[in-house]
């Protein structure tokens, strides 16, 4: 390597083996967007990188990886359902000569693994071991771990790179605000590799990183955004200007304060996903998650749709405390509730949680390559229900949870609060609307389902009678579309899902 050339840098996020409901890709393809969003690992590290690189990101879900292009290095990041992706094209580079180094929160607990397929790992965040890393190529020493000596301060995290990113393509971009979540739920990763006392940027830097950015249609992707109130309303104060969408995670106890809810709400948020995870006290004490009581979730559902938000309610399947009820629990409370959006997975055994420590030490862990760690597929072997049981009950619930009639009764309840009659924030552009608004039409009036062609009359009408604004409506007709198109495929393709599982579990290739 010359001294004085510029060097390349590429940055690539590999495609998914399994895409997941909330990867949202239907809903950019509707709406004429190669992706819904792009990793923002992709554009932060970019940012970490001094100015004598040249660089270039690659989302292989928006483009292909440019095998045949020389580069001085390659990272990829990655998190289970990609990084499979992510070893060949690690083996791919690596055969043609070129310097691989490998991040993100899968590879960062398994990177022994990792190793096979690159030359360098990042363990945890890279905010203080990117450049060194850089310098070590520079100077032929690459080591092959990196690990932070602790959790980066919440100044170092970069303003993104966005200028990198076609971002013509991409329908909303991420934000984020805090790295870390006190709460300890056994089967997420957070607190383990993100630690347990959230880190907040410099709202000065965010709230100009947001003003700065080329799309005005955003994810918070903070595990919880309102954790600390006054900087949440300092916030929201700062964006309600900027006339931006946005959608993000929260901790229901944002639901009790109906005046930070308001300012959210007029600072542009659209969805607002609550961690509920079960319905069952028992699966919630299984799950070690504490804060909060089932009886509660209720009036956290109305008060959002007071507000004029979308909840989206996440919810785990598959603990050893349920049984067939509990899938029925869920559904029925989406009845009432007028849930609409569900983010529902099977309770998965990522490597680095309490829950693997435990199922491990259990022996109940099901090997599978990573791919299938994507929150369809059982990966313990349960108490209560076999594994084909666990899968069934979750493809039945998605399956009715996005059927036309659950979803028109559902908009009944969610609408008939009349928290949609206010008015929207942002403006997409006007090709934006029609495009969306001629295959909306088209869709919905000339669809065979009576529970889809009634929804779209049910919400025309109450948008004429003023009880929603016609902006929501359309957003919700677009968004049943989209998440009813890929929940279909999956149902549909029950069968053929469960041999791949069966052939990954007996560690055969599926044919
Ligand atoms: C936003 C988000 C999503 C969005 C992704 C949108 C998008 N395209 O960006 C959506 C909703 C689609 C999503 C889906 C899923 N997600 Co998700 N998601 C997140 C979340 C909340 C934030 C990710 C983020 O943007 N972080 C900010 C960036 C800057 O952080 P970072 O990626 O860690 O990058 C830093 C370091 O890791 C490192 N690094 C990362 N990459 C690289 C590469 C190199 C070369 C180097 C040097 C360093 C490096 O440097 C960065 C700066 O410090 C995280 C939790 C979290 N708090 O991080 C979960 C998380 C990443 N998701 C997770 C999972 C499991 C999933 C799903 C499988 C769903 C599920 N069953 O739970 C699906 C599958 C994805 C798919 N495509 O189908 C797990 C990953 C666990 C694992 N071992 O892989 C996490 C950690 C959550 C958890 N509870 O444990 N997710």
């Amino acid at each position: 390597m010359a001294a004085t050339a510029r060097r390349r840098l590429l940055i690539v996020s590999p495609r998914h083996g399994y895409r997941n409901l909330w990867a949202l890709k239907e809903v950019g393809l509707l709406m004429g967007k190669k992706v819904a969003t792009v990793p923002l690992a992709l554009p932060v590290l970019a940012a970490l990188t001094p100015s004598s690189w040249d660089i270039r990101l690659v989302d292989e879900e928006m483009e292909a990886v440019p095998f045949g292009d020389r580069f001085d290095l390659v990272g990829i990041t990655g998190i289970s359902t990609n990084v499979t992706r992510g070893y060949e094209i690690g083996d791919a580079f690596r055969a043609a000569g070129i310097r691989v180094v490998m991040g993100g929160p899968y590879v960062s607990t398994r990177p022994d693994e990792a190793l096979l397929h690159c030359d360098s790992v990042v363990i945890g965040e890279a905010e203080e071991v990117w450049v060194p890393l850089l310098a070590d190529l520079e100077a032929n020493r690459l080591q092959p771990t990196y690990r932070a000596p602790r959790l980066p301060p919440p100044e170092l995290v970069p303003v993104p790179r966005w200028d990198l990113v076609d971002t013509r393509q991409v329908l909303g971009l991420n934000v984020q605000v805090s790295r870390g979540c006190p709460h300890r739920c056994e089967f997420c990763l957070v607190h383990t590799m993100y630690g347990r006392k959230p880190r907040y940027r410099p709202i000065d830097v965010v709230a100009e990183e947001i003003r700065a950015l080329p799309v005005k249609n955003l994810s918070f992707v903070d595990d919880n955004l309102t954790a600390w109130k006054p900087y949440a309303k300092d916030l929201m104060a700062r964006i309600k200007p900027m006339d931006v969408q946005w959608s993000g995670l929260a901790s229901i106890e944002v639901t009790r304060d109906p005046s930070l809810l308001r300012d959210m709400a007029e600072a542009g948020c659209m969805s607002l996903v609550l961690g509920f995870e079960s319905l069952d006290p028992a699966g919630l004490a299984e799950a070690h998650k504490t804060q909060f009581r089932v009886d509660e979730y209720e009036a956290a559902v109305t008060a959002l749709h007071k507000a004029g938000i979308h909840p989206i309610g996440a919810f785990v399947l598959g603990f050893d405390s349920d049984t067939p009820a509990s899938f029925d629990r869920v559904r029925d409370f989406a009845l009432r509730t007028g849930s609409s959006y569900l983010m529902m997975n099977v309770l998965t055994v990522f490597d680095g949680t309490d829950l693997e420590r435990r199922i491990s030490a259990e022996d109940r862990r099901i090997p599978l390559p990573p791919e299938f760690l994507n929150g369809l597929f059982p990966t313990k072997v349960s108490e209560g229900m076999t594994e084909r049981e666990v899968f069934d009950h979750f493809l039945d619930l998605l399956g009715q949870a996005y059927s036309w009639g659950d979803l028109r009764q559902k908009a009944r309840v969610a609408f008939g609060h009349g928290g949609f009659s206010r008015k929207p924030t942002g403006s997409p552009p006007l090709w934006e609307k029609v495009r969306a608004s001629w295959r909306l039409v088209r869709a919905y009036l000339f669809s065979r389902d009576p529970d889809q062609r009634g929804l779209f009359l049910d919400l025309f009408r109450m948008g004429r009678s003023g009880t929603i604004r016609m902006e929501y409506a359309a957003h919700y007709l677009l968004m049943a579309l989209a998440l009813t198109g890929y929940v279909d495929r999956h149902v549909r393709d029950r069968e053929e899902l469960w041999r791949r599982y069966q052939a990954a579990r007996r560690g055969v290739a599926p044919s």
